[in-house]
């Protein structure tokens, strides 16, 4: 490695933080129930694998330094809850005190826009002359308006490491061969010339993802995030990318088109460091699609069983079931799978065809079935609402949920997310009437469609209702009192972070009854009638009582009797 000017590399200092990646607070808005909130973040794969990068390839010049502001806020707060407006604060001074040569800002979402936009101003502010680099979701979707917006000197597109080498090693004038050898090709990315918006354009995706090394959690406050963590958990990636073109989706644009692999022996070191170097017990996985090559997935499955780790277990955020065989769900149960998730998306074949997920629906059947023999819980994904959707066609995908009555449901209304096929359909067919603002980049708010044959209100209610009925008046751990435990573990987990959710609150009165717990039940049962006090409680929640045939409401209308009477007349 030299430098242009006579070969004398000094160390230079790299700073990347990570914003929030919560809601940025809008101070002038009272109403504004985000702004405080419960914390459960997991400290940053990108940070972890930027820094690990730039250790390993960034020779002897660098020095690194990581500050994930959400693992840090979360560590400090005793309760796990956190004032979001604090966090301006957290931000300000991380980057003011900070010494370093070259700024790194990492957000994983678009709607994290205003606190990437926030962080550049601060490094700007506090050091004008040093170079701001933005990377991750927000520029990655829009690297022209992420550049506008925030003025930062470069904005780096998808996949980081290599890009950010390249940028450091250009600033500092770095003519690194070795690793230009390794990794061809100038990175993907915008900066600015002359007030104008200049593209560097490459294909500098890594093909052998066993050459980036591992996160590296120890310049993460990792040991001590595991000390706080209730699971003890960590995320790993083991593939990069998905070969599927579901018109929604837009992975690509970070991943590419096409699915790259780690090698099982890769990954498995990588558990083994995890789990003996920082005592990791619960391992989420959060490739698009880990299981595509059977052969991988099963050494990575057999390899975690013959470690024969104590007290382990592992999830996984979603994999495509079409290529899932058999022998794969015998490992994964072996291996401690703790809960599937099956992206079912839409319930017909109509509709699978049109988004282009082309899921056999008899596949998904016959794999719910696979884990459902094994007593795995089982979580399916829809969305409702695409624009080329019936109202039958949504009623088809609840009614296909029903007859699967899985312990969970998690229901997206679609949001068209720029760059996709979704969106350039919208586009192309008046669905779309005005421009989607990136704070509404989340799949809470529902925005999106005109000219579409459902109305947004139909699909909030069948939304909520869907929630309300499967994942708690009914939910299916209920029926078997050996779930009982597992599923009261799980609802008191959301206690905390949702105080108001009157039907929460009724599910575990019921179900604290069925474990024979009076008193507690009492207790819960009580709450809910203070808290349909409230007419913003009554207005959400008090529809809910008139499901007389569902036990929890009978059960809790009946124990209740007058006092709950009293308050909602
Ligand atoms: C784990 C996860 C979550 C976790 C939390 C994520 C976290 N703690 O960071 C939870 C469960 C909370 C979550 C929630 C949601 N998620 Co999510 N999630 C993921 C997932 C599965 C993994 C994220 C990850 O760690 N990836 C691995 C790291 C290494 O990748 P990376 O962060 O992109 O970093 C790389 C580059 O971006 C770049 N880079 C990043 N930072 C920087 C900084 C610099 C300086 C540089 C140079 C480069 C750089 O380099 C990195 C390494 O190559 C991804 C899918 C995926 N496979 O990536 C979706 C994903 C990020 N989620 C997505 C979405 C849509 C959501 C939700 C809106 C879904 C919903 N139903 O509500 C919510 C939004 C929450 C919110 N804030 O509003 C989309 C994001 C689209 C976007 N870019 O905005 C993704 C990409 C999935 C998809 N294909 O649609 N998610
Ligand atoms: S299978 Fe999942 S990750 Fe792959 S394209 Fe479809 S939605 Fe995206």
């Amino acid at each position: 490695m030299k430098m242009n000017e006579g070969n004398k590399i000094s160390k230079k200092k790299v700073l990347i933080v990570k914003v929030p990646q919560c809601s940025f607070p809008m101070l002038n808005n009272s109403d504004d129930i985000t702004v405080v909130g419960r914390f459960n973040p997991r400290p940053s794969l990108a940070l972890g694998y930027l820094g690990g990068f730039l250790k390993k390839y960034g020779g002897e010049y660098l020095d690194v330094v990581l500050k994930d502001l959400n693992v840090d806020a979360y560590l400090d707060s005793p309760s796990g809850e956190i004032d979001s407006s604090s966090l301006i604060k957290r931000l300000d001074l991380e980057i003011t005190n900070a010494e370093y040569d070259v700024i790194g800002i990492s957000s994983v979402f678009v709607n994290n826009h205003r606190w990437v936009k926030l962080a550049v101003e601060c490094a700007r502010r506090c050091n004008p002359k040093k170079p701001i680099i933005i990377g991750g979701g927000y520029p990655t979707l829009y690297p022209e308006t992420a550049m506008q917006e925030t003025m930062a000197d470069y904005g780096v597109i998808g996949e980081g490491e290599v890009s950010l080498l390249k940028i450091i090693n250009k600033i500092f004038s770095v003519e690194n061969q070795e690793f230009n050898k390794l990794f061809p090709g100038s990175g993907q990315y915008l900066y600015w010339e002359l007030e104008k918006l200049k593209k560097v354009v490459s294909n500098s995706l890594i093909d052998n993802l066993d050459l980036i090394p591992f996160p590296e959690w120890d310049l993460l406050n990792v040991r001590e995030f595991i000390s706080k963590h209730p699971e003890k958990s960590i995320y790993c990636l083991t593939s990069r990318g998905c070969p599927f073109k579901c018109i929604y989706c837009s992975t690509f644009m970070a991943w590419g088109r096409s699915v790259r692999n780690r090698s099982a022996e890769d990954v498995l070191n990588e558990i083994d460091w995890t789990y003996k170097h920082f005592g990791i017990k619960h391992i989420n996985f959060v490739d698009d699609n880990m299981i595509i090559d059977r052969n991988r997935i099963n050494n990575i499955l057999q390899g975690i069983i013959d470690r024969n780790y104590n007290d382990f277990s592992w999830s996984a955020s979603g994999f495509t079931i079409s290529s899932l065989k058999k022998d794969t769900v015998d490992l994964m149960v072996k291996s401690k799978i703790t809960r599937v998730t099956i992206p079912v998306e839409v319930g017909t074949p109509e509709m699978q065809k049109i988004i282009k997920k082309n899921l056999d629906l008899e596949k998904v059947k016959e794999a719910y079935k696979w884990f459902e023999e094994y007593e795995i819980p089982i979580r399916l994904t829809i969305m409702i609402g695409f624009p080329m959707e019936t109202e039958d066609q949504v009623n088809s995908t609840i009614d296909f949920v029903k007859r699967l009555r899985p312990q969970e449901v998690h229901i997206n209304i679609v949001t068209p997310w720029p760059g996709t096929e979704l969106y350039e359909y919208a586009v192309k067919h008046n669905k779309l009437d005005r421009e989607i603002e990136l704070d509404e980049l989340d799949h809470h708010k529902d925005v999106g469609f005109v000219n579409v044959e459902w109305s947004y209100d139909q699909l909030r209610e069948i939304k909520s209702d869907m929630n309300i009925f499967v994942n708690f008046l009914n939910n299916r751990e209920l029926r078997d009192p050996k779930n009982h435990k597992r599923l009261l573990r799980k609802w008191q987990s959301f206690e905390f972070g949702l105080p108001d959710h009157a039907v929460l609150f009724i599910s575990l009165g019921y179900l604290t009854g069925l474990m024979g717990d009076k008193s507690k039940s009492c207790e819960y049962y009580e709450k809910v009638v203070s808290l349909f006090k409230k007419k913003t409680i009554r207005d959400a929640y008090a529809d809910y009582l008139k499901w007389d045939d569902v036990p929890a409401i009978h059960d809790f209308k009946s124990i209740m009797g007058n006092s709950l009477t009293q308050v909602l007349n």
